[in-house]
């Protein structure tokens, strides 16, 4: 009896510790990049994402770690990316289909490596992309989330066509909104050069600190989608501030 409790708790646990995830890889611009594998040793590995310690999410929308994830360090390379090339990103094994998916981008400066001497910290970040609750309810609706699990984990952006060229930090975020009252973020940072001949920088009503663009008290985020009123609700509003298109199309 007591064996048996153990190993259904044993069970429970190592489910809890696996239902989690992220981005393993990413193909830019057609080209495939392996990330950062977050459970074998530093040395070794060469991406272009920043070191993640674990598939855990953030949970403290003030901590340094929202940014780009624990601890966010460095990449040891970058992408080259035309501006309107596309960004897949893959998240084999992704367990959670209720949340959105946002994208950001954040400009470190003219030279390929800037990235590298940039901790992504302050005002500099920008949506590209933002999906939420598309259609339905919150409790059964299609979400983010599960347009990612029935599109083979993948998670496809295109770079504004009319960007300013230069280093830039890409951050996907996950939402995941599954337990009550306690809101998953799950970002991962890479590093990219942007190409081509776009002169266009998001104005100041677009950026934003990441450490600081979340509350914990957001009506969006700090609810539980199995009880009402929110569980039938077919609206859920996206936090932060509006995406960033570009005046080209
Ligand atoms: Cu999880």
């Amino acid at each position: 009896m007591r064996a048996n409790l153990l190993a259904i708790l044993v069970s429970a646990l190592s489910l809890r510790v696996r239902a989690h995830g992220g981005i393993w890889n990413y193909s830019i611009a057609g080209t495939w990049q392996p990330g950062y594998f977050p459970y074998y040793p530093a040395e070794g590995q060469s991406s272009i994402q920043r070191h993640w310690a674990d598939f855990r999410p953030i949970y403290d929308v003030s901590s340094p770690y929202l940014v780009c994830n624990n601890p966010g360090s460095n990449a040891e390379k970058y992408a080259d990316i035309p501006a309107g090339g596309e960004i897949k990103a893959y998240y084999p094994g992704w367990p959670h289909d209720i949340g959105a998916i946002i994208v950001w981008m954040a400009y470190c400066g003219v030279q390929p490596d800037a990235c590298f001497s940039f901790d992504g910290i302050g005002k500099h970040w920008f949506k590209i992309r933002q999906v939420g609750l598309e259609d339905g309810t919150i409790r059964n609706g299609q979400w983010a989330l599960k347009e990612l699990l029935t599109s083979n984990y993948t998670w496809t952006t295109t770079i504004p066509t009319s960007l300013h060229e230069g280093a830039y930090l890409i951050r996907h975020e996950i939402i995941a909104l599954h337990v009550p009252y306690t809101p998953e973020f799950y970002p991962e940072c890479a590093h990219l050069y942007v190409s081509g001949s776009g002169q266009e920088k998001p104005s100041e009503q677009y950026l934003v600190d990441i450490t600081g663009v979340w509350k914990a008290n957001d009506p969006s985020l700090n609810l539980t989608i199995y009880e009402e009123p929110t569980a039938s609700k077919t609206q859920w509003v996206i936090p932060g501030p509006p995406v960033w298109r570009g005046s080209v199309a």
